[in-house]
């Protein structure tokens, strides 16, 4: 029979997702440019569904029922208009294109608007969860219009992963680049959380005098509580992790420079342009941008630290137990703040772009499926169904309540990584973000006096409506600007 979708670019996302909608009962349509991959997935796993192999792009068409369902998995960029340049044509009004590899929204956007034209939806899905979630079940955030999502909706929900409450962790996410906006989002925030949990470890190490497997079991510990998510359950196995070769612990043998894909640069970038403060995204991005520079920082070794005496409290003793503990309210509270910076970028885009995006559901479809997925983001759930208007993850209840009772450990933490000379940017950074929000009055009012003073860009007051320049070259008397 004809298939229920077709997937075109067979390396392993595209691999796995097909086998996924088969074993759920589709049959699916399979093309790829180079044939040799479509024969060996038909090879390897053709028993395990309905599957229709196509040798031609004409062949693949053919084979779809309509309204076809076209899902392109090719590498982003280039290769995704190639593969739409090529299929539309071929494909009539009504049907539609949905794109799950790791487009920018801004070309989802110019993609969605001129298919539209054409009468055909396009559908820029975020697909989280690697390989694996691909296989058995991902996050996944498409956008598009509200007929596509009515079509594919059952389908996505078949084969994505499922909460623990059972609930599948996909839904419409809003027009055209709504899902790849979220989705790149999502990848800001794992970047902020990797980069909290490995300040975390180095406090840990480096303060408290712990030894890699001590501190994959205070991870453990952690895992049972709060902080109980993805990323610290796989810490704890990373960090307790021998190399086989020297014996060594293996976080001690890989060399510290991170590597990153993009997303997150993706995620600052627009949060730049947006005007979102995601400083949290921003040095997690920087902290893997700094460790690359292998020359710098081999000519900045001999730069001093602080006195050797600084103490240091021994590994596993009370003090180093105490600290741990102080530790992981710093993480916490960093955290709640990332998400806080992660979600005010979420409702920005959606402001600025129409979407109508409901924060609540996105929390929701974090859940399973993808990397940052954690216990906790069931609490921002809650916390947008108490209030769905909420102006920042902190100004709810709970939130707040969690993050003042973490504040002192917080503060405690981020002096002795200061004192130490052991760089917390995330730790920090997410402080400054908690405090500045706090303050009554914050110095932005001596920057407009400043920017007055030097290019008359003009200011408001504190006690009267309108715009006021100050005549500092002359007599400095004030004068109306309005
Ligand atoms: P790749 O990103 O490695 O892309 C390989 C596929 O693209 C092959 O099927 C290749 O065909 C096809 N392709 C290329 Br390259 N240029 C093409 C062109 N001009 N015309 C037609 N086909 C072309 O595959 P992947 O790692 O499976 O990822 C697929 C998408 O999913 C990407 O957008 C990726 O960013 C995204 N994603 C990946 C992950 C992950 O964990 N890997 C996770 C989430 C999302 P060929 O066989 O003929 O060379």
């Amino acid at each position: 029979g004809l298939a229920d979708i077709g997937i075109t670019g067979l390396a392993v996302m595209g691999s796995n997702l097909a086998r996924n909608f088969a074993r759920h009962g589709y049959t699916v349509a399979l093309h790829n440019r180079t044939k040799a991959k479509t024969d060996a997935l038909m090879e390897e796993h053709g028993e395990e569904g309905m599957f229709v192999p196509a040798a031609t792009a004409e062949e693949f068409v053919a084979s779809l029922a309509r309204p076809r369902r076209l899902m392109i998995m090719v590498k982003a960029g280039g290769p995704t208009d190639a593969v739409i340049e090529e299929f539309a044509p071929l494909l009539e009004p009504g049907d539609m294109i949905i794109d799950g590899g790791n487009a920018h929204f801004e070309d989802t956007r110019r993609r969605e608007r001129e298919l539209r034209e054409k009468g055909i939806h396009f559908v820029g899905a975020g697909i989280s969860g690697g390989e694996e979630g691909a296989l058995n079940g991902p996050s996944i955030m498409p956008g598009g219009s509200k007929e596509s999502a009515a079509a594919l909706g059952p389908m996505l929900e078949a084969i994505s992963a499922k909460a623990k409450d059972g609930a599948p962790c996909t839904t419409h996410i809003g027009p055209d680049g709504a899902g790849h906006f979220v989705k790149m989002v999502h990848n800001g925030i794992e970047y902020a959380d990797m980069q909290l949990i490995a300040e975390a470890y180095h406090l840990l190490r480096a303060v408290a005098g712990y030894e890699p497997r001590e501190i994959a079991e205070i991870f453990r510990t952690w895992n049972t509580g709060r902080l109980d998510s993805y990323l610290i359950e796989i810490t704890a196995e990373v960090l307790a992790h021998t190399d086989a070769e020297t014996g060594r612990p293996f976080v001690d043998v890989v060399a510290d420079m991170a590597e990153q894909k993009g997303t997150g640069r993706w995620t600052v970038q627009i949060a730049l342009d947006l005007g979102v403060p995601v400083s949290g995204i921003a040095e997690a991005v920087f902290a893997r941008a700094l460790s690359g520079h292998a020359d710098l920082r081999a000519a900045s070794r001999h730069l001093a630290g602080p006195d050797a005496g600084t103490e240091r409290a021994s590994g596993a003793g009370p003090d180093a137990a105490a600290f741990a503990d102080q530790v992981e309210q710093a993480l916490y509270a960093s955290k709640i703040v990332s998400y806080t910076q992660g979600f005010h970028q979420i409702q920005a885009g959606s402001d600025t772009y129409g979407w109508n995006i409901d924060l609540g559901r996105i929390a929701a479809i974090w859940r399973g499926g993808c990397i940052i997925r954690a216990a906790f983001l069931d609490r921002i759930t809650a916390a947008y169904d108490a209030r769905s208007d909420l102006p920042s993850l902190l100004s709810d209840q709970r939130f707040a309540e969690e993050i003042g009772a973490a504040q002192d450990d917080w503060r405690a933490v981020v002096v002795a990584a200061v004192r130490h000379g052991v760089p917390v940017p995330g730790f920090s950074a997410a402080l400054a973000y908690y405090d500045a929000l706090r303050a009554d009055r914050l110095p932005a009012a001596l920057t407009q006096g400043q920017r007055d003073f030097f290019g008359a860009h003009t200011y408001r007051r504190t006690d009267r409506d309108g715009v006021f320049h100050t005549l500092w070259g002359g007599d400095r008397t004030e004068v109306s600007a309005g």
